[in-house]
């Protein structure tokens, strides 16, 4: 009896601490109070990994992530190379939420934020009739640097979702 009492006891503290704490669902990992999960084990085109995102999110408010700034961009590149197998000299690309998918050349975020910083690397922006922009790797010192590429290309790709109380 004493047994189940402290068990008890111990799930009681043990969800009054999350949900005081508040925190991201089990395999999305916090960052500056937004949620980020990466999937790589199914690769998919842009629009079924965007409705992936919003499927696999607690609240259904999940997108494909969305760039805010410098400091997130570092954030997204460096845990993203953190999980990827080691780098061996070749490009490894995941979806962002940004498309021109409806106005080529007006590039907007999926989730409706603004465009407030963006990091395309060299001459890469409306490149090959892209339409979706990944964020590419290749060597640990990359910085995440962006590229638009077909929209039907199957690729891995980051969920962001909004935390409501972290
Ligand atoms: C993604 O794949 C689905 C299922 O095959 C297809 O219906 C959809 O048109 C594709 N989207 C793009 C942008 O290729
Ligand atoms: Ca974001
Ligand atoms: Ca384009």
């Amino acid at each position: 009896m004493k047994y189940y009492i402290v068990v008890l006891a111990a799930a009681i503290i043990v969800t009054l601490f999350s949900v005081a704490q508040g925190y991201c669902e089990p395999r999305w990992t916090e960052w500056n109070r937004h949620c980020y999960r990466y999937v790589d084990h199914k690769r998919k085109n842009w629009t079924l990994a965007s409705a992936d995102c919003t499927k696999l999110s607690p609240t259904d408010d999940g997108h494909l992530i969305t760039i805010d700034s410098a400091d997130e961009n570092k954030f997204a590149s460096e845990w993203w190379i953190t999980m990827l197998k080691p780098l061996q000299g070749q490009w490894q690309y995941i979806w962002t939420g940004l498309n021109d998918i409806d106005e080529d050349g007006t590039f907007v975020w999926s989730d409706g934020s603004p465009v407030t910083y963006t990091n395309w690397g060299g001459t890469q922006t409306d490149n090959d009739n892209g339409d979706c922009v990944t964020m590419a790797v290749k060597r640990v010192s990359d910085k995440g640097q962006w590229k638009d590429i077909k929209s039907s290309e199957k690729i891995g790709y980051m969920c962001e979702y909004t935390c409501k109380d972290c």
